[in-house]
């Protein structure tokens, strides 16, 4: 059996469990580092403090296998664009305090057909294998570990700052999702003030309803998928009935894949309504 299999480096993650969903691995090597010597094929393991016990093997299961050729390096040897860092997505996130890749093949055990001397030279020994120390030195040079992207939807609402009572109002609200990632089920509902009447909604995508409850009409808008950098807009009119402060909150929500920041996900615009 080649010795680099079953090599292991662990990495304990800082600021305690995260959430991953893809590492970085890079098998470049420095000059003079002999190229049979790179990273080919590994497996990821991880282990959670919180419910294992990280110092003993048995803490850690395996969360993702690579391909044979993770690294792809071919006859007859592999060169840096085989070796340069790679991403590599899990099927699922999973949580975790310690990371630790192991080795399945380097360059020698793995490619095929250059572990043994097959050329027709009987006083030189070409394999990578039989003919030299390769196949018991591994290399890595970088691990990098990503927690799933998420989507930061915000909104904002504008509308009169003062009104006559019985007058029409109209709110102008902007949903904007600034990234990294798209996001899909995203609903914007806006909650008139007391007893106004809801006279019309128009959205620029998706589509609006509206219901009341104890005198106050909600209008649910779901607009379903931005891109990262995207707005909708939404233009809500009512009849402002009740003198006094006239409050109007809207709140916006994701389906997937989560708001990293919920401190924008709710606007308030009050109104002065005179009699
Ligand atoms: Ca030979
Ligand atoms: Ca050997
Ligand atoms: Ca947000």
């Amino acid at each position: 059996m080649p010795s680099v299999d079953g090599t292991t480096v662990t990495v304990k993650l800082g600021g305690g469990a995260h959430q991953i969903s893809s590492v970085r691995v890079s098998a470049m090597l420095n000059p003079g580092q002999n190229r049979f010597s790179a990273l080919r094929k590994f497996e990821l393991w991880a282990c959670n403090s919180a419910t294992a016990d990280c110092s003993s093997d048995a803490g850690f299961s395996n969360v993702y296998t690579s391909a044979d050729d993770a690294f792809p390096g071919a006859r007859p040897r592999p060169v840096s664009p085989d070796l340069i860092i790679r991403t590599f997505q899990l099927s699922a996130p999973v949580t975790a305090t310690h990371l630790r890749l192991v080795v399945k093949t380097n360059q020698c055990t793995g490619i095929p057909g250059i572990q043994t001397d097959d050329d027709n030279d009987p006083a030189n020994d070409s394999g990578c294998v039989t003919g030299s120390a390769r196949d018991s030195e591994v290399r890595a040079a970088e691990l990098e570990a990503f927690s799933p992207p998420t989507a930061d939807l915000s909104v904002t609402k504008t509308g009169p700052a003062t009104l006559k009572v019985g007058s029409l109002a109209t709110y102008s609200i902007t949903v904007k999702n600034d990234g990294p990632a798209a996001a899909s089920g995203v609903v914007a509902i806006d909650k008139l003030p007391f007893k106004a009447e809801f006279r019309s909604v128009k959205a620029s995508q998706g589509t609006c309803t509206k219901a009341t409850v104890n005198n106050v009409t909600s209008v649910t808008c779901k607009l379903g998928s931005m891109a990262s950098g995207s707005t909708a807009t939404i233009t809500i009119v009512a009849k402002l009935r009740v003198t006094g402060t006239a409050t109007n909150t809207v709140s916006v929500s994701e389906a997937s894949p989560g708001d990293s920041n919920s401190s924008n996900d709710t606007a308030t615009w009050n109104t002065t309504v005179t009699p």
